[in-house]
């Protein structure tokens, strides 16, 4: 039966009404943040890799993503219940890159940082480095985090980095998303990869306090 199938399963076939009940179930024993890493990450990378190799088409990777975000409003209640509330540590810009439209990520740390009381302006996806530079400036930011997920939009996160330092070199940025590492990362000259949620924590307590 659907309904006892775990979220797995629920996220590879897309069944989007279930997510819902099948997240506040794991969440009686589990934590949220071990429910993505547990369940939504590897879902959503065996539904990649079954579309790269032409075993399931586009629209069925998106029913999948949808289920996904039927599951995060439940796991964002739960983060959002947590926070402390207190004063905020400081501000930062969250941003998908030019060109590249997934922000499944990008969502995900949102909500941590600001379960740590950090204070995330948040650009969306598909933004231009000028949008960025305009806002950072704007805001008196100084650490500033984008999100890339394709090869080809990687050179837009370059771009994005090169131009951020030109106009002002104490900006700091911090990069994540599935197509990057450590050594991608530096060469890019990002000064942090964050390789998850908690990574992007752990940075802005260095950075910000
Ligand atoms: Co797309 N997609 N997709 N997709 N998609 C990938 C990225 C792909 C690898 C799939 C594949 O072919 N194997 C591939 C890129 C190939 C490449 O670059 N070589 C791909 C493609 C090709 C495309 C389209 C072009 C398909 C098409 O239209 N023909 C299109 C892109 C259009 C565009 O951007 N211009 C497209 C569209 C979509 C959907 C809309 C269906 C959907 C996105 C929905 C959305 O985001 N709102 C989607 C999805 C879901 C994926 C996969 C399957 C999953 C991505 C995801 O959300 N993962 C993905 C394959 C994969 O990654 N294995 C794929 C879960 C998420 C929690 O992980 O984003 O890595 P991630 O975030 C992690 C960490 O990386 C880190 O923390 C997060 C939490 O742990 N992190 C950060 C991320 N950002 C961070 C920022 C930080 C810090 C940490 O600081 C700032």
């Amino acid at each position: 039966k659907t309904s006892e199938e775990d979220l797995f399963n629920i996220i590879l076939k897309g069944i989007r009404e279930e997510a819902k009940g099948a997240t506040e179930k794991l969440l009686l024993y589990k934590e949220p943040l071990d429910i993505v890493n547990e369940y939504i990450v590897p879902a959503l990378d065996l539904m990649g890799d079954k579309y790269e190799k032409g075993g399931i088409f586009l629209p069925q990777l998106i029913r999948s993503a949808e289920t996904v975000k039927n599951s995060f409003e439940i796991i964002k209640k739960r983060l959002r219940g947590e926070a402390e509330f207190q004063i905020s540590k400081g501000k930062i810009i969250l941003a998908t890159v030019k060109g590249d439209i997934h922000d499944i990520g990008k969502n995900i740390v949102k909500v941590l940082l600001e379960n740590y009381n950090y204070e995330i302006i948040d650009l969306g996806k598909d933004v231009p480095k000028e949008k960025i530079i305009e806002e950072a400036i704007k805001n008196d930011v100084k650490l500033i985090g984008l999100s890339a997920l394709m090869t080809t939009t990687v050179k837009n996160m370059e771009d994005t980095i090169k131009t951020l330092k030109k106009e002002n070199s104490n900006f700091v940025v911090m990069v994540g998303g599935a197509v990057l590492n450590e050594d991608y990362a530096n060469m890019i000259k990002a000064d942090f990869y964050a390789k998850d949620a908690r990574d992007a924590v752990t940075i802005a307590r260095k950075v910000l306090g």
